[in-house]
C-alpha cells in the first residue's frame, strides 16, 4: 500500500521541486535587478495521505479519480507583501510557457465565508518521467504576509476544533480577517515609503558586502 502511494504521488513530488526552484527564480530575478519583488516568498508541499483521504470522503471524489478531481495535491503558495502584487504575479504565470493555467478563483474579491483570502490558480504541468510526460494539476495560492498569517492560524484552530468553531472563536475569526484586510489596506497606502525604505537598505546591505 504505501508502495503504491509513492509511485502514486512520485510525479507530484517532483512537480513541487520543480516549481519551487522555477518561482523562486522569479524573485532572484527581481533581486538581481534591484527592483521590488513581487514575490517574497515562496513555500511548497506534497498533501499528506491522511488528508488526501479525509478530503476524497470530504468532497465524495472515488480514489480512482484523485488525478482529475483533487487539484491540490501538489501544492505551491507564493507570498506577497502588498495586495497589488498579487495581481502582478497572477500576470506573470499567465504569461508562463511552462505550464497552462486552467482555473482561477479569486477568494479576494469573493471572500470566504470564514474569512478566507486568497488567489488561486490551478496549472496543468507537464512532469518528464522516464515513462514519458505526465500532466499534473497543481494548486498555487497567492496571497499577501496578513493573509498567509490569518489563514495559517485558521488551518492549525480548525485541527482543534475539527472545523465546528464554537461561535465566539468564530466571530473573533471573522474578525481578525477583517483587520488583515485593513492592514493589507493601510499598507497598500503607504507602499511607495516603504519600498523607498526597502531600496535604501538592500543598497546598504549591497555596499557592506562588497566592502
Ligand atoms: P490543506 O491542508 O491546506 O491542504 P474546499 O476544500 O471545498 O474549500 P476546493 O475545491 O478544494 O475547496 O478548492 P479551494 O477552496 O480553491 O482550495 C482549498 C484549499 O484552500 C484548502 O486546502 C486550503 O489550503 C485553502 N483554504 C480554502 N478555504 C480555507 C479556509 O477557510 N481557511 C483556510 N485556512 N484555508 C482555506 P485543504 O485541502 O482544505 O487543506
Amino acid at each position: 500500500m504505501i508502495r503504491h502511494w509513492d509511485l502514486f504521488l512520485a510525479p507530484y513530488k517532483q512537480a513541487v521541486e520543480e516549481l519551487k526552484v522555477k518561482l523562486k527564480g522569479i524573485r532572484s530575478q527581481y533581486d538581481m535587478k534591484s527592483t521590488h519583488s513581487p514575490i517574497e516568498f515562496v513555500t511548497g508541499r506534497v498533501k499528506p495521505i491522511a488528508s488526501i483521504l479525509d478530503k476524497a470522503t470530504r468532497k465524495g471524489i472515488s480514489l480512482d479519480r484523485l488525478e482529475e478531481e483533487m487539484q491540490d495535491i501538489a501544492g505551491l503558495r507564493m507570498m506577497c507583501q502588498f495586495t497589488d502584487d498579487i495581481k502582478a504575479v497572477v500576470e506573470l504565470l499567465r504569461q508562463r510557457t511552462d505550464f497552462e493555467l486552467i482555473e482561477e478563483r479569486d477568494y479576494i474579491l469573493h471572500k470566504k465565508e470564514s474569512g478566507y483570502r486568497s488567489y488561486h490558480v490551478v496549472v496543468c504541468y507537464p512532469v518528464q518521467t522516464i515513462k514519458g510526460e505526465k500532466k499534473i494539476l497543481v494548486e498555487i495560492q497567492i496571497r499577501t504576509l496578513a493573509m498567509n498569517f490569518w489563514a495559517t492560524i485558521e488551518h492549525s484552530l480548525n485541527y482543534k476544533y475539527s472545523g465546528k468553531f464554537p461561535e465566539n472563536i468564530k466571530k473573533r475569526l471573522q474578525r481578525a480577517s477583517e483587520a488583515a484586510t485593513q492592514l493589507d489596506e493601510e499598507m497598500s497606502q503607504i507602499r511607495g515609503e516603504i519600498q523607498e525604505a526597502q531600496a535604501i537598505f538592500s543598497r546598504k546591505k549591497e555596499s557592506a558586502e562588497e566592502s
